[in-house]
């Protein structure tokens, strides 16, 4: 349930972050389609500006197959380091307002504004303001009563969008919204709900949480929440934070251990962007690897004493892809912060560098 006060969360989400960059940086892009990518045409891209999307291009896409959609594409090389002080930049903005932040990238991240005074709204409107005024870079907002909701609040009228869901318009809201919407349904849940005839959060709220944890197992009780527009999570700040982790539901199952080790380089690529963005000066304590099976359930193993390097992130993904002879739906690495320890964040540094040679 909500609790006794109200919360008032927002989310930022900047629009197309890497391009935006690259064309703030270089004006004379402006009108054209830009990406960030690789430049070989095995690369893919990391994400484009809104005049690409245009012709059909989107993150993730095959170079070659950008170009095929549209030729006159310019493919920039990714620039991590402008990207991470943009995000620091950003950072700075965000705590104007409230020391509650829970970054999810580099270019999103919750606020829990509940403690001002102010109307939330008007909040992410400064927000959104100072960002662009400050840094030239467009953020969307969504304001909304938890997390879910202030989530799919800012991608609703993406890019440049401000869209807020009060307390009172939930129900109305969830009725008609997508079940893709939903924290946590991926294309293959989306699938096997439509396959029963359930396209709609209205749809779904017919569902008993014990039949729906018939469908999904332990997700299903979160399910019959979320799908109402309940939504309990708290604000995580990552100064508290015990640990930080990436994961990937992926569009097919992965049915081999290859397959799966296969997308560790990437996962292991985005943790250690996260975790020097925190610029943490806590001592990591402990390395895991989490996987969810075929069925929904989930594993996880966790060892200390391990270098956080991605030759340890994949001996774990090995040891727990043992655990079942099942495909492979999701698959989690993170790390958890030792208590009181500290050491210095360039000693991080220098153990990703080493990490990612060795
Ligand atoms: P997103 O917020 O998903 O995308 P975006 O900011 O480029 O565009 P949108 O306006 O739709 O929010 O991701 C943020 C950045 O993360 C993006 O600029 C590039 C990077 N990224 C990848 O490297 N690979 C990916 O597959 C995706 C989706 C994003
Ligand atoms: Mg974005």
């Amino acid at each position: 349930m909500l609790g006794n006060m109200e919360r008032k969360i927002i989310h930022i989400d900047m629009d197309c972050f890497y391009a935006a960059i690259e064309v703030r940086d270089n004006p004379s892009l402006r009108p054209e389609p830009v990406a960030v990518g690789g430049r070989s045409l095995r690369g893919v891209l990391t994400t484009c500006n809104y005049e690409a999307r245009r012709f059909g291009v989107r993150s993730a896409m095959p170079n070659f197959m950008a170009l095929k959609k549209c030729p006159h594409l310019v493919i920039l090389p990714v620039r991590f380091d402008a990207y991470r002080r943009e995000s620091l930049r950003i950072r700075k903005i965000f705590e104007r307002y409230t020391d509650l932040i829970e970054p999810l990238s580099l270019d999103e991240a919750f606020l829990d504004v509940s403690s001002r005074k102010e109307d939330a709204k008007e909040i992410a409107f400064q927000i959104k303001k100072q960002i662009r005024r400050e840094l030239g870079l467009v953020a969307s907002a969504g304001v909304a009563p938890n997390k879910m909701l202030a989530k799919i609040a800012s991608d609703w009228k993406k890019p440049d969008g401000l869209f807020q869901i009060l307390a009172s318009e939930i129900d109305g809201f969830m009725s008609d919204l997508p079940v893709s919407k939903i924290w946590g349904i991926g294309k293959k849940s989306e699938e096997k709900l439509h396959s029963k005839g359930i396209d709609t959060c209205g749809d779904l709220q017919a569902f008993t949480a014990l039949q729906l944890a018939h469908i999904f197992g332990k997700f299903g009780s979160e399910l019959y929440n979320l799908c109402r527009g309940i939504d309990d999570r708290p604000v995580v700040s990552d100064r508290i934070r015990k640990s930080i982790s990436v994961e990937r539901t992926f569009p097919a199952n992965l049915d081999t251990l290859e397959a799966c080790l296969s997308k560790i380089e990437t996962l292991f690529a985005e943790l250690e962007e996260d975790i020097l963005r925190l610029k943490s000066d806590r001592q990591i304590a402990k390395l895991f690897v989490k996987l969810k099976f075929a069925d929904f359930t989930r594993t996880t193993i966790e060892r200390s004493g391990l270098k956080i390097s991605r030759k340890n992130a994949e001996m774990l993904c090995q040891e727990a892809f043992g655990r079942k002879a099942l495909p492979v739906r999701l698959i989690g690495i993170g790390v958890r912060f030792a208590g009181e320890t500290r050491t210095s964040s360039r000693q991080l540094q220098f153990d990703f560098a080493s990490s990612r040679s060795g």
